[in-house]
């Protein structure tokens, strides 16, 4: 089995491809990434004598026809997108670029080479907000397309596209919708890695609007186990939600970490409110769990203790993201 996975020198990508390295010694595993500020080889370190990397815009349809050509994947996961909801306040278009047409690219490339599947990486932003006093409303995959923000209006332009490829052309896809992932690898910007960099440097913790905005917290690990069931023993044209059932506020998720570092409160700054912002997230994962068996593996206890450590062992990772200095690795790499 040859799986193409776009944008694997991300976060969840990273992690996807350590995962499927590791589970399946025989699996050909091919990584197209642009390296974007967000793409990082050094995420990649410990596999790159078992993958094969093509630096490639998934949006360039030369560029992609030419790695299909030559190394003819069975299944495509594609992760490769602007990922940053703050991003794509300022500047919405690349966002329209790589996560509307560099998914029609993909999926025109999986057409004319046929894969078996083409799985597409999604979010729960899809579907909008929830509000804070509904506590029983929950995202199943039935809940109409909503969405508040650049970033998730293009996640769901990308959703229909797989969609109407896959009512269209018969090409066999599927969708995942998951929650916010936290874990190894995660760049210092979204959420709980900038924190943890912020406390360990004792600067000021930007905590948006009131700090009560909630997010459905998952392991980036059970993301990527959900992932390998779907594309494995996923039904074509399905969507499926995935998430724990682990609902935080911003400010709990903020001094959580705080705890686990033991640094003062005083650090919390509360800052403008992110535009549009999004209250609550909330994913009901009833039909992965009743269909493929998924359950999530790592309580959040434990995971944010794991992740914290990971970024004390591993400072070297972010700290060469916050000095720019991981945009070397490229020559060491020969790109
Ligand atoms: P990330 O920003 O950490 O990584 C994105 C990767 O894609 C980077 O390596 C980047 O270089 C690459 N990339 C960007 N544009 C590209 C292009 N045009 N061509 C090739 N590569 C390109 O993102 P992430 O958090 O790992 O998210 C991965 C996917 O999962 C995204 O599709 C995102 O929408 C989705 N998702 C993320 C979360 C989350 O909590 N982070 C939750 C649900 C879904
Ligand atoms: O400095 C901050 N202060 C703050 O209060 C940042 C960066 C965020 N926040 C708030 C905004 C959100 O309510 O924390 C929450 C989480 O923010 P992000 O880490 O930016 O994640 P979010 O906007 O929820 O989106 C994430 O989950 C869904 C990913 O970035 C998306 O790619 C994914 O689709």
């Amino acid at each position: 089995m040859k799986i193409l996975v776009t944008g694997g020198a991300g976060f969840i990508g990273g992690n996807f491809v350590h995962y499927m390295t590791k589970k399946y010694a025989d699996y050909k595993i091919v990584v197209v990434d642009n390296l974007t500020y967000a793409g990082n080889l050094a995420t990649l370190k410990d596999v790159k004598d078992k993958i094969t990397f093509y630096k490639a815009d998934i949006a360039d349809r030369a560029t992609i026809d030419g790695v299909f050509a030559s190394e003819r994947p069975d299944v495509v996961v594609n992760f490769a997108a602007e990922s940053h909801v703050d991003r794509s306040i300022d500047n919405p278009e690349i966002f329209l670029q790589t996560n509307i047409l560099g998914t029609q690219v993909l999926l025109d490339a999986s057409r004319k080479y046929g894969v078996s599947r083409y799985h597409q990486v999604s979010t729960d932003e899809v579907y909008g907000d929830l509000p804070l006093d509904r506590p029983d409303l929950f995202f199943t995959e039935e809940t109409p397309i909503h969405t508040s923000s650049p970033y998730s209006a293009s996640k769901a332009g990308a959703d229909l596209l797989v969609m109407a490829y896959f009512r269209t052309y018969a090409l066999p896809v599927t969708v995942s919708r998951c929650s916010n992932n936290y874990g190894p690898y995660h760049f210092p910007e979204k959420l709980i890695p900038l924190m943890v960099v912020k406390a360990l440097a004792d600067e000021p913790l930007p905590v948006y609007g009131e700090g009560l905005n909630v997010r459905d917290w998952l392991y980036v690990e059970d993301h990527c186990k959900a992932i390998d069931m779907i594309i494995h023993k996923g039904k074509v044209g399905e969507v499926y939600n995935v998430g724990g059932h682990n609902e935080k506020t911003n400010i709990s998720i903020v001094k959580t970490i705080l705890d686990i570092l033991e640094k003062p409160y005083s650090l919390i700054t509360y800052v403008e409110d992110r535009k549009g912002h999004d209250l609550r997230y909330a994913i009901d994962p009833t039909k992965i769990t009743k269909e493929l068996g998924w359950v999530p593996e790592t309580a959040f206890a434990d995971g944010i203790v794991k992740t914290v450590h990971w970024y004390l062992e591993n400072r070297k990772w972010w700290q060469d993201i916050l000095s720019g200095d991981y945009k070397k690795n490229e020559s060491t790499w020969g790109i």
